[in-house]
């Protein structure tokens, strides 16, 4: 082969890696819990895989079924009082590895419900990551998930934080 020939050989075989390493993030597993009126709230989990050579960060959210959304997570309180709080700067997703949003911890938060939810419904979300942009997933409601609070309301679930990730 000519050098100019390999060049050619060399570039065609990066443009046929596969897409995914392309593709900066995929994002799985996307569900809602909600308390479902119009005017309530909801809390959507899922998981974040970054298929990036460099860290990325989920740093905001925005769906047209709530008024507002916005990243949150969970921390206890001196007092072991678990409590909810807006994270603006929103969650690292370090490079080739997941993160979980999932109760009891980091989820994003919906406010102002503008239509009913129940299970079974799915509506659409737009994540915009730091590095990976705008990346637009379906939510299903499935409150019948079993190992969390609803919404952040209720901390019942801490018991069953010892258990290993579904
Ligand atoms: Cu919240």
């Amino acid at each position: 082969m000519t050098p100019f020939k390999t060049l050619l050989a060399a570039a065609a075989a990066f443009v046929a890696l596969p897409a995914f390493a392309h593709d900066g993030v995929h994002v799985e597993d996307v569900y809602a819990r909600s308390n479902g009126g119009i005017g309530g709230s909801g809390a959507v989990f899922l998981v974040v895989d970054n298929h990036q050579i460099e860290d990325d960060r989920l740093i905001g959210v925005t769906t047209d079924v709530a008024e507002k959304a916005e990243l949150h997570t969970h921390k206890e309180s001196a007092d072991g009082v678990m409590q909810m709080m807006a994270v603006p700067e929103g969650f690292v997703i370090p490079a080739n590895d997941s993160h979980a949003l999932a109760r009891g911890g980091d989820h994003i938060m919906l406010m102002g419900l503008k239509r009913e939810l129940k299970d079974g419904d799915k509506f659409p979300l737009t994540l915009t990551f730091e590095r990976a942009g705008e990346v637009t997933v379906e939510a299903v409601v499935d409150n019948a998930r079993k190992e969390g609070e609803a919404g952040g309301d209720s901390m019942e679930h801490m018991n069953h934080d010892a258990a290993p990730a579904p």
